[in-house]
């Protein structure tokens, strides 16, 4: 079950009548079974929660620099992986999440770069236990940086803790500059901001700094870089931002 959105998604397979998402509380009135929602909720953030830590402590005792990418589907957040693991200095390896099909981790395996892939079925967002055994599986290297790219979806990935260092929010400039606004958990939850394909900012009505601002009254403490994939535009902003959070993660 989905704790963003309660729809059951995940909780039951062959519920075919929650496919829409209701944000809590729209749907579920107030009684007995709003609190038995409320409950489930905790009960599966607290499972949650304990695998987090434990992902967490693998990633400080082997000094992996852990980043959560979350975003929309088609911000550019595979793209931008492709570009970026050859540019720093560290080793760097993939966890994929897409509801279906290995194409993105085929792209990044073709691009040289060690993936692995989670396909998470009906289900809406990565969680911590998912990624513990894609851990298992992808071998990453000591002091490196591990790139946690998560299902695309601005809503649901914000409340589940994988045990990263940071969360980073992906915003396309064909999105729209009010999406802090309309998505503010996201937008609270993560420690910096990309705002991407900036080389299409000719061409679409988005303002930069309106959208900084928006993403500000937010969370006021949100880093932002904007850049683009594309041109390489603002790259060395973002690589220097890698690796001086690589430093830093060190104890
Ligand atoms: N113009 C432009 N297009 C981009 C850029 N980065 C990615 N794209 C395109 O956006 C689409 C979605 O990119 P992808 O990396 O798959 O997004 P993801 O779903 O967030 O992983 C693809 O068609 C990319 O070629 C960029 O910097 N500029
Ligand atoms: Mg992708």
């Amino acid at each position: 079950m989905c704790i963003s959105c309660g729809c059951g998604l995940g909780l039951d397979e062959n519920d075919h009548e929650h496919h829409h998402h209701h944000p809590i509380g729209a749907v579920h009135a107030p009684g007995e079974g709003h609190e038995r929602t409320i409950k489930i909720e905790e009960d599966i953030l607290a499972v949650n929660n304990r695998y987090a830590a434990a992902n967490r402590h693998v990633f400080l005792k082997r000094n992996i620099l852990a980043l959560n990418l979350v975003s929309s589907p088609g911000s550019g957040k595979t793209t931008l992986l492709s570009k970026t693991v050859s540019e720093i200095r560290f080793p760097a390896s993939v966890i994929e999440g897409d509801q279906s099909t290995d194409i993105d981790a085929e792209r990044l395996r073709k691009a040289g770069i060690k993936t692995v892939q989670i396909n998470t079925g009906r289900g809406c967002h990565l969680d911590a236990h998912m990624v513990g055994h894609a851990l298992d599986d992808l071998g990453a290297p000591d002091d490196s940086v591990l790139f946690i790219e998560n299902v695309g979806n601005l809503v649901c990935p914000a409340a589940f803790d994988l045990g990263e260092a940071a969360k980073v929010v992906l915003l396309s400039v064909t999105e729209g500059d009010d999406k802090p606004l309309k998505y503010p958990d996201m937008f609270q939850a993560a420690r910096l901001m990309l705002i991407t394909k900036t080389d299409l900012l000719p061409y679409v009505p988005f303002d930069v700094d309106r959208c900084i601002a928006n993403a500000r009254k937010i969370n006021p403490a949100i880093e932002t870089i904007s850049l683009s994939s594309l041109s390489g535009k603002g790259m060395p902003e973002w690589i220097s931002w890698l690796e001086s959070g690589h430093d830093k993660n060190k104890r």
